[in-house]
């Protein structure tokens, strides 16, 4: 499945899934051994490739009429190579952003596809680094090809707004064409029985035409958690008449706001209750099954929680599909999570960071379920230096899409400089875990701090808070890794935060145990992060039902003043 919903009438698509060849590489490019498997997956799925970090090649007849194509990558981890018949065709890096290459002129017959994936560490590499969660290997997301007129709909990015008298919907819409005839194109849009046409299109000296234009829309159901109405957005491209290309995007119509220190969706303040959630399941690792996302929505939905913050890194498109269906908040954020000030020195750092950036934004933006667009987890925003890192994403982010509120995710609270930067505030942390400070007064210390430097009236959050337990460890003694003794601090945690006025929510670290890279052995037992409410195979420790019973005794939308 490439979305959860079809995305083309006119426009031919195919998913290059099934089996691949994988052939294990060694460090001089020898194949110590050839495997078959089925793409999407991690090798470490593969028997002998459990432990695998390298790089490994995988391969793919496939068979075309001549013509131009575009081949999409949702996911590779986490640093590819394309070849097409022995060419090379892309480059990219990072695991979680899709990237496409346009193959013009594709000739008929069989084509052989090759893709270098690689997930070692290096300085190559300035986000994917030995970290608190697995870099997994392999062609983890779908791949998808195309087949293109000489003239295609590249993207179109939907906004909505409220409006006196129903929803202003904005878009902006990018044509891309091959060829040297511009002549005779024009567009429609067709969305909740409303069509919007646009006559003679002009091109650019590069072949780029972009539209954009809006309309009032008065009757039509809004988004929202407890109602999430989507509408189905048909974009036609037409030359002389005849629709040479589409593209069907999915919408909600709803509006989130920071208005003082309240988050607002669709006019009304909420309060965040949700999960921190890696893409990590079982052998799957981070090619987690459809079947499992969905499951996955579940079990969230089933605590009552109503936000999905995508710990680390930009998710999955068919979960964030399957949010907008199911009617889950959503704080997307890029790739980064505690990078020091020397990993944020990397020279590779701001390119790849800016590069996650403009891609998640570009392939996520009109999900209605992404309310929050996050960066930098808990990385250095000590120094001039680490401000400044912080500043140019975050004026990226505002360059790319002003309808959504920004933050990122602190833990050096008393030393952070960046408060005044980021529209609403958010705070990691771990009283009762790694700190035994009573929760609430050790928030209000750390929001006097915040208040006095420059975070003050803007909404706050808690981004994390939790505590560790390995699966069927149980005891008396709730001593910590017990099942018993996470619930315990859970709960209280859960009871102080959750019915503290003054916050705009609490997200709960983590959703899943998930596995780590090796370099953190030996504080996570069994090399996996296991403060999750359910370990990796999604069973649940005593946690999840406190969690039940905490967050069902809330409701999203907080009634009445602060
Ligand atoms: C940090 C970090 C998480 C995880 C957590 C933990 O807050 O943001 O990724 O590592 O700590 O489990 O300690």
């Amino acid at each position: 499945m490439i979305r959860t919903f079809e995305t083309h009438h006119i426009r031919f698509e195919n998913e290059l899934g099934g089996m691949w060849t994988v052939q294990q590489l060694s460090e001089d490019e020898q194949v110590v051994k050839t495997v078959q498997t089925i793409v999407p997956s991690c090798w470490e799925s593969l028997r002998g490739f459990e432990n695998f970090r390298g790089h490994c090649r995988y391969i793919k007849e496939i068979e075309t009429v001549a013509g131009n194509y575009r081949l999409i990558f949702k996911g590779v981890s986490h640093t590819a190579d394309v070849f097409v018949d022995g060419e090379k065709v892309a480059h990219h890096y990072n695991a979680y952003t899709p990237f496409e290459v346009l193959l013009r002129n594709l000739g008929e017959g069989r084509h052989k596809l090759e893709v270098i994936a690689d997930n070692r560490f290096s300085e190559a590499s300035a986000l994917h680094i030995s970290n608190d969660y697995r870099s997994y290997g392999g062609i983890s997301r779908p791949v998808v090809l195309e087949r293109l007129n000489e003239a295609y709909i590249h993207h179109v990015h939907f906004n909505t707004d409220m409006a006196e008298n129903g929803w202003r919907l904005t878009f902006k819409c990018q044509i891309d064409n091959l060829a040297d005839d511009t002549s005779g194109y024009s567009l429609e849009i067709k969305v909740a029985d409303e069509e919007i046409k646009v006559a003679d299109i002009r091109f650019d000296e590069n072949g780029i035409a972009t539209v954009q234009g809006s309309i009032i829309i008065s009757d039509v159901a809004w988004w929202c958690p407890e109602s999430p109405a989507l509408y189905k957005v048909h974009t036609v491209l037409r030359k002389n008449g005849t629709a040479v290309d589409d593209l069907i995007e999915r919408i909600g119509f709803r509006e989130i706001k920071v208005s003082g220190d309240k988050i607002l969706l669709n006019g009304k303040q909420i309060f965040i209750k949700g999960f921190n959630r890696h893409e990590d399941f079982g052998t799957f690792g981070c090619a987690v099954p459809e079947i499992a996302m969905n499951t996955d929505l579940d079990i969230i939905l089933s605590t009552g929680a109503n936000l999905v913050r995508t710990s680390h890194y930009p998710n999955d498109e068919r979960f964030l599909d399957m949010c907008d269906e199911r009617g889950i908040l959503v704080w997307e954020e890029s790739h980064a999570r505690h990078l020091n000030a020397k990993q944020m020195l990397n020279p590779n750092f701001r390119k790849q960071s800016a590069d996650c950036i403009d891609e998640m934004i570009l392939n996520h933006y009109n999900h209605p379920s992404i309310i929050i667009w996050g960066i930098l987890n808990e990385c250095d925003g000590t120094d001039q230096y680490g401000r400044e890192c912080y500043k140019l994403q975050y004026d990226q982010i505002k360059s790319l899409d002003t309808s959504r509120p920004t933050t990122s995710a602190t833990f050096k609270y008393f030393d952070d400089l960046c408060y005044d930067l980021p529209d609403i505030v958010s705070v990691n942390i771990y009283p009762r875990w790694y700190v035994n400070e009573e929760p609430t007064a050790y928030l209000n210390k750390i929001r006097e701090h915040i208040n006095a430097h420059g975070g003050f009236g803007k909404p706050l959050l808690i981004s994390e808070c939790g505590a560790g337990a390995v699966y069927g460890n149980r005891g008396f003694s709730e001593v910590k890794w017990t099942e018993d003794r996470q619930a315990v601090i859970l709960k209280e945690l859960l009871h102080k935060y959750c019915s503290d006025k003054t916050l705009s929510g609490v997200i709960i670290w983590q959703y899943s145990d998930c596995r780590v890279d090796d370099g953190f052995f030996a504080q996570r037992p069994n090399t996996r992060n296991n403060k999750g409410i359910v370990d990796v195979y999604r069973q649940p420790k005593l946690a999840y039902y406190t969690v039940c019973e905490q967050f069902k005794k809330i409701n999203t939308y907080t009634e009445g003043e602060k």
